[in-house]
This record gives C-alpha cells, sequence and structure tokens, in this order.
C-alpha cells in the first residue's frame, strides 16, 4: 500500500532536491551548458508565474506541451503543475488535424510550445512559444519565486494520450499521487537507481515511458538525466559514451542496433527495454557485448509505466518478468476470468495508478471490476513469470494453427542479415491466412533470398510458422515512439 499526503504536488515532491542539493547536476542537454537542480526549480517557478500572469491559468486548466524532450520541455511541465494546471504532453510531429483532436477530448486551455513547432498549432488555441530570444527576455525579468499550488493528491496532473494505432485517442487521467506511485513502484524495487546515476533515454515525454525512464526516476533520487532531442541509436550510443551514461531507457530495435555496431558502452549499467517485445536473441547478444543484462517490461499509457517486469537475479531471458510490487497482474479469458497457469489469454493488470479514461464510452471495454485488460497476449507459469505470445490483433491464424507474429520476427531477426522485420497474415484461399514477412536487409551484408530466410526460420522454429510469402523492403512503418505499425503492413498507405 502506497501512502502519500492529502495535499500533494508532485512537480514540489520531485524537485525536493532542489532544496537539499541545490548545486547538483540535474539536466545535461547536448549543445546547452547543464541545469542543476536550483536552476530547473528557478525555471519552473518563471514558467508557473508567466502561465498565472500571461494566460490566466488557474488551478485544473489543462496546458498543452508541445516539443522535443530539452531542458525547457521539463521547466515547462514542472511550471505547469507548479501552477496547479493539467499537463497534456504531445508527440512535437503531431499534425494540425490531430492537435485539434487532442483539443477536442481535452478541451485545452492554453499551450506551450518549443519555438520551432509553432506550425499546426491550431490558432484557437492561446499559445505561448518557448525556447527564442523573446522567451529569453521574458524569463529574465520574472522572479524566480512561485509558491506552489496545494493540489490534493487525488487532482489529476496529467492527461496522457494513447498512440491510437487504430480509432480515436483516449486520454488517460493520471492523478499526483500516481506520478509518485510510479517511483515508489517500478522505479524503487526494480531498477533501483541512486543519485550517483546519469539516465539518457530517447522516448519523448508524450509517451510515458520517457517520461519516467528520462525524468521521474532520476528527478525521484536526485540523478541527473541526458535529454535527447532525436537521436539514432549510433547517436544515442555517442551520447552514452560522452556523458557517461549508467541507466539507458530505449526500445529493443534501438538495443539491436547498438549489438549491430559492436558498441561496448563500458559505462552502462542497466538499460530498460519497453514499447515493444524484447527478443530473447537481442537480450543475449546485448549481455555478451557489454555485460548489461537488460531489464525487459511492460507497461501502458493506462498505467502510466511498467507494471510487469524483472531486473538482475530475477531475470529469466524470454520472460517479460513478473508483476512489480505494488501491482497484481494475471491472464484473462474473452470473459475477463482468469485461466490455469501456461494457458493463452490476455494479460490483465491492477495496481495503484491507471484504469481511468476521460470521458470515454471505452473505459467499460477495457476495464472490468478494476482490472485493466491490456491487447497482449501472454501465458504466466507456476513461478509467476509472464510470457509474451503477440498483441492479441497480431495472431495469425493458419490451416487452423495460431501463429504469432513476433515469434516469427524473432526466428527471422536472429539471422544476421536480417535488421529489421514485420510480420502479418494476410488473406490466402487455401489456409485462410498465410504468415507474410517484410525484412530490412543489413547494411553491408551479402544480399539474401527469400528461400534462404525461409529455410532458416524453419530451422529456428516450427517449421509450419515459417513465412510462406517475404517482401524486402527500405524500412518499416513505425509510431513516433518506435512500435512497429503492423496494421499499416496490413493496409499499406
Ligand atoms: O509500451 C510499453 O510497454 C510502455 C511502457 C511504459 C510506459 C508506457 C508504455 C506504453
Amino acid at each position: 500500500e502506497l501512502h502519500y499526503p492529502e495535499r500533494l504536488n508532485c512537480a514540489a515532491a520531485l524537485l525536493e532536491t532542489a532544496t537539499q542539493h541545490p548545486d547538483r547536476p540535474c539536466l545535461h542537454q547536448p549543445g546547452s551548458a547543464t541545469w542543476t537542480y536550483a536552476e530547473l526549480d528557478a525555471h519552473a517557478n518563471r514558467v508557473a508565474r508567466v502561465l498565472v500572469d500571461d494566460l490566466q491559468i488557474v488551478p485544473g486548466n489543462r496546458v498543452l506541451l508541445r516539443g522535443p524532450n530539452s531542458q525547457w520541455l521539463t521547466a515547462a511541465w514542472f511550471g505547469a503543475l507548479k501552477a496547479g494546471a493539467v499537463v497534456v504532453t504531445t508527440m512535437a510531429l503531431l499534425r494540425e488535424g490531430e492537435l485539434r483532436t487532442i483539443d477536442e477530448i481535452a478541451h485545452l486551455d492554453a499551450a506551450l510550445v518549443d519555438h520551432r513547432y509553432l506550425e499546426g498549432m491550431p490558432p484557437d488555441i492561446r499559445t505561448l512559444a518557448y525556447g527564442d530570444s523573446q522567451w529569453a527576455a521574458r524569463m529574465d525579468r520574472t522572479a524566480a519565486r512561485f509558491d506552489h499550488v496545494r493540489t490534493s493528491r487525488d487532482d489529476v496532473a496529467l492527461l496522457a494520450f494513447t498512440s491510437g494505432t487504430t480509432g480515436r485517442p483516449k486520454a488517460t487521467m493520471h492523478f499526483h499521487r500516481d506520478v509518485m506511485a510510479n517511483c515508489d513502484t517500478f522505479s524503487r524495487y526494480v531498477l533501483q537507481p541512486t543519485a550517483d546515476d546519469i539516465f539518457i533515454g530517447t522516448p519523448p515525454y508524450a509517451f510515458t515511458f520517457g517520461l519516467g525512464g528520462d525524468l521521474l526516476f532520476p528527478l525521484h533520487v536526485g540523478a541527473s538525466t541526458v535529454l535527447v532531442e532525436k537521436a539514432t541509436p549510433l547517436q544515442l550510443a555517442d551520447l552514452i559514451d560522452e556523458y557517461g551514461a549508467t541507466i539507458c531507457f530505449t526500445a529493443p530495435t534501438a538495443y539491436k542496433a547498438m549489438i549491430h555496431a559492436q558498441r561496448k558502452l563500458p559505462t552502462l549499467t542497466k538499460g530498460v527495454s519497453a514499447g515493444e517485445h524484447l527478443p530473447q536473441a537481442t537480450w543475449q547478444e546485448f549481455r555478451d557485448l557489454t555485460g548489461v543484462e537488460l531489464i525487459d517490461g511492460i507497461g501502458a499509457t493506462e498505467m502510466l509505466h511498467i507494471f510487469v517486469s524483472a531486473s538482475g537475479a530475477d531475470i529469466r531471458p524470454g520472460s517479460t518478468g513478473r508483476a512489480v510490487p505494488g501491482y497484481q497482474a494475471r491472464i484473462v479469458d474473452g470473459l475477463g476470468q482468469p485461466v490455469p497457469a501456461g494457458a493463452q489469454g490476455r494479460l490483465a493488470v491492477k495496481g495503484p495508478t491507471g484504469c481511468r479514461y476521460l470521458d470515454d464510452p471505452r473505459q467499460l471495454a477495457y476495464v472490468q471490476d478494476g482490472w485493466n485488460i491490456t491487447g497482449d497476449t501472454f501465458t504466466q507459469d507456476e513461478d509467476g513469470y509472464f510470457w509474451y505470445h503477440a498483441r492479441s490483433d497480431d495472431m495469425i491464424v493458419s490451416s487452423g494453427y495460431n501463429i504469432a507474429a513476433p515469434e516469427v520476427e524473432e526466428a527471422l531477426l536472429r539471422h544476421p542479415g536480417v535488421a529489421e522485420c514485420g510480420v502479418i497474415g494476410v488473406p490466402d484461399e487455401a489456409r485462410g491466412s498465410i504468415v507474410k514477412a517484410y525484412v530490412v536487409l543489413a547494411a553491408g551484408v551479402e544480399p539474401l533470398t527469400a528461400k534462404e530466410l525461409q529455410d532458416f526460420v524453419k530451422q529456428q522454429i516450427a517449421p509450419y510458422k515459417y513465412p510462406r510469402a517475404i517482401e524486402f523492403v527500405n524500412a518499416l512503418p513505425r509510431t513516433a515512439t518506435g512500435k512497429l505499425q503492423r496494421f499499416r503492413l496490413r493496409t499499406p498507405d
């Protein structure tokens, strides 16, 4: 059970280090001087002041933040919360139509936008740009003191949008206590960082995997964090080396690319992988190369962060892990009833965070009896470990066989000539569906034929699972957070 004081403002709570150790480094940003905790606190206070004075923000108002991870985006995040507002962080590259949908759902009161991302902002949203010389001048003449609003622990702090790979996006509500609860569950018990750690991560704050890993978890323990605006996996590896980063948050594809480039990352002690299933081969190869045993995990925007995971001696390679302390997780059938150990079903989770959509009738379908029903098919073994099979809609039924697309992808990825792949089912008269793979070949290796890859897969997994169709492509469709969009392979643009 987690207990927080009745009056809780998560921004003030996360910035306590600014009082205790004001000069500690807090936010590193390539090309800028590092901000200390005291500097972040002062800038957040200035932003809060400007929100109140210039945009007349009052507690409970909703403020959109738009921009890549940066020092000023961070100050905006803290400033809005200090002012008692609800933060709505969005992917910087959303287009006007997508921002309008967010406005329709969230009823925004104002926006703080990186000055390079003003294009596409709907003109009827009251907007202030940050990061340019006018902003710098405004900040210079603003007092660095602001008494944060004494919000309740049950006040909404964040509206996080599900990426909406299909259908209209949903806004998930997270309270001030939820923000702290994430730090007091996954971070405290699984990640176990210290103040000496230097975090780095690629996911933007708008993807709550990034919000936790790049910002909440380091600040909760008084550590520092390297803010990455945009980086290829190799640029990420360069930044890890340059800053001596010790903890990295990124997706499996980035770890795989760093393996391919043989980056040893000598300062890294922990790496967290989520957003997509981590293939066992990638876990093994990363450990062989770097000595780091990746912490796999599954989370959800609905739950704010990771709720099934394992670290250190608790890791069973290939398994996503066990329920994070504070959460309960189980496998359920189509009616939401628990199934026996070893049986496949949907992963369901209950815990201190999550399960509250803003004004959305889909709440009834996705949350049953307090259990959040995910779209992922897993099994649970007798020891409580969860084993991933597929997104529930990524199961391919071919001639009566159930084939999990990620299992075929994992087999293909074991071939050194395969850089990336995506597997889907395509209609077939004889078999109902057949397995089709889209393959991106690794740079600098001999070209492969479809037959060679098919024979390779048949050696790795049951031959009936092999991809009967293979198409070689230059790139795969991915979301801004790096998730493979199999639905776009099914219905190309
Ligand atoms: O995709 C995930 O596994 C995830 C992890 C942490 C936070 C949010 C999400 C969606």
